[in-house]
């Protein structure tokens, strides 16, 4: 069976655990407590590259690390992932932004947030909402007049890209003026199998 590690906040793992739940492939789930350390120890090390969740590990043991590489390995030969080169690519260049533009400009400041740290880091917050908050223009002002990320259908670039944006509100930002952006959140939320980050949340 496909085991998972990841940790219970975890945006990255999250994705991880949506598309496996999508696609309705069993797997083990093994929840690291980051706060305890667990991420450093060693015998994770030996399998997470990064030292970070999420880990996939593979039922032959062999492990894939780095969110993106897990979505596209698990997503390949199914319709989440297109067969044509050219919307395959554009899949990749969202994963790529949402990384590089989204992923820490919103994670770092809701990491603080909800451990109680924001009121002394205002200036690192704003600095990374000065990152931040072009990046979700670009993303609203694309989705205007779209429905998906890519093509004509949800994929896992619409996984990816919607899952720390749909917790941006956690980490300070003001999502109101983003209408394209919260109207195509409600349309991933409502797509079959999507789960909650922590199920019983609502
Ligand atoms: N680029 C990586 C980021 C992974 C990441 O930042 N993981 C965080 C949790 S969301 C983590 O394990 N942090 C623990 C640490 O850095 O010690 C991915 O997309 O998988």
């Amino acid at each position: 069976m496909l085991r998972l590690y990841d940790s219970r906040l975890s945006g990255n793992s999250w994705k991880v655990r949506i598309l496996l739940s999508q696609l309705g492939l069993p797997y083990e789930r093994i929840t690291l407590d980051i706060a305890k350390g667990d991420t450093s120890q060693a015998a994770f090390r030996e399998i997470s590259r990064f030292a970070r969740v999420p880990v996939l590990q593979l039922e032959d043991g062999r492990t894939i690390v780095e969110s993106g590489a897990i979505l596209l390995h698990l997503a390949q030969g199914t319709p989440l992932l297109p067969d044509d080169p050219h919307e395959r690519a554009e899949v990749m260049s969202w994963l790529f932004f949402e990384q590089a533009d989204l992923q820490k400009a919103i994670a770092i400041p809701r990491v603080w947030h909800l451990q109680g740290l924001a009121s002394g880091r205002q200036q690192e917050i704003q600095r990374l909402h000065a990152e931040g908050y072009p990046a979700l223009d670009k993303l609203d002002q694309w989705l205007r007049g779209r429905t998906w990320l890519v093509g004509e259908r949800y994929t896992i670039a619409d996984t990816a890209a919607s899952a720390y944006v749909s917790l941006a509100a956690e980490g300070g930002y003001d999502m109101e003026r983003f209408s394209a952006i919260r109207e195509w959140i409600e349309r991933v939320k409502s797509q079959p199998a999507w789960v909650e980050l922590v199920p019983d949340a609502r």
